[in-house]
């Protein structure tokens, strides 16, 4: 009679003893990010902590803004959002020039202008008059925006302004992100995860403003007043699969080490140690490892 082999049987008898979990999948998106605020600060007055590259953003306004606990996802785990209050605001230094894209949660009923300085502003960087400056927020109809200043024409200059198509200040969170191509002048709005219009403004390094303001504007912005949660800076057009993957990352490959089993089998080999002569096991482990077997034996004669 074929007997089933004894590893097999001891395998089969296995116990869980152990497990973890191993990450995969990671968001390629992450490779570019240049700055990540979480908006977990839990105090007034605390400085937006960049835990990617560094640019802390320097909270201003009475009052500044304040820890929530209403947040756009709880898994994994987000400690808050920052409220403004339309005056307040976090001044970051501005590290964004051609080529580049803002991701960011926003919660708010709020309505802009027409141009993108006058609208009520997420990240803004403007100057007053023509300058190489840009604004991501809200528009008059309550859609997301972005414009520039830039080269609209080999021989001309001047400001331009996309608007998107879905409402995005309907006071429910909205993952909005704008990338910016410096080459053709494309900019492409998102709204949670999803392509929501593709514009051109003009080009240029938009760089004359040293500083951008989270949730402010610096020249004849309309007011945000809401909620605002994970800014995000890439110095790339991060690709429509990267914007999704901020919208609603994968969730993380499972993958449970296999389950390891140790027997010690130092009373079987006494019992039948008639094969030991003068050897006298002091201690014996037989160490399942999925399909690897290895077998660790101390004997002392
Ligand atoms: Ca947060
Ligand atoms: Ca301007």
């Amino acid at each position: 009679m074929r007997r089933t082999p004894k590893l097999a049987a001891l395998a089969a008898c296995s116990a869980l003893v152990g497990s973890s979990f191993l990450l995969a999948g990671a968001a390629t998106a992450t490779t570019t990010e240049t700055s990540y605020w979480s908006m977990n600060e839990s105090n007034v007055g605390d400085a937006a902590v960049d835990s990617v590259g560094g640019n802390n953003g320097v909270a201003s306004g009475n009052p500044a803004p304040a820890h929530s606990v209403d947040v756009p996802y709880s898994t994994p785990a987000n400690a808050g959002s920052m409220q403004f209050d339309g005056q307040n605001y976090f001044e970051v230094n501005n590290t964004l020039s051609a080529d580049f894209s803002i991701c960011a949660w926003i919660k708010t009923s709020s309505t802009g202008g027409y141009n993108h300085w006058e609208n009520a502003p997420i990240v803004d960087s403007e100057m007053g008059g023509f300058a190489y400056d840009y604004g991501f927020g809200i528009d008059a109809q309550g859609k997301l925006a972005f414009g520039n200043g830039g080269n609209i024409t080999q021989s001309a200059q001047g400001d331009q302004t996309i608007s998107g198509v879905a409402t995005v200040n309907d006071n429910s969170w909205h993952n909005v992100c704008v990338t910016r191509n410096n080459t053709t002048g494309e900019d492409i709005l998102y709204v949670d995860g999803a392509q929501d219009f593709v514009g051109v403004t003009g080009v240029g390094n938009v760089v004359d403003n040293p500083k951008a303001w989270i949730g402010n504007g610096q020249d004849g912005n309309a007011q945000f007043v809401g909620l605002i949660d994970d800014v995000r800076f890439y110095t790339t057009v991060i690709s429509a699969a990267d914007v999704h993957e901020v919208f609603s990352p994968t969730a993380p490959v499972v993958d449970p080490v296999v389950p390891e089993v140790r027997y010690d089998v130092k009373t079987t080999l006494a019992e039948t140690g008639g094969l030991l002569n003068n050897a006298l096991v002091i201690g014996a482990l037989l160490v399942l490892a999925g399909s690897a077997t290895i077998v660790v034996a101390k004997v002392r004669s």
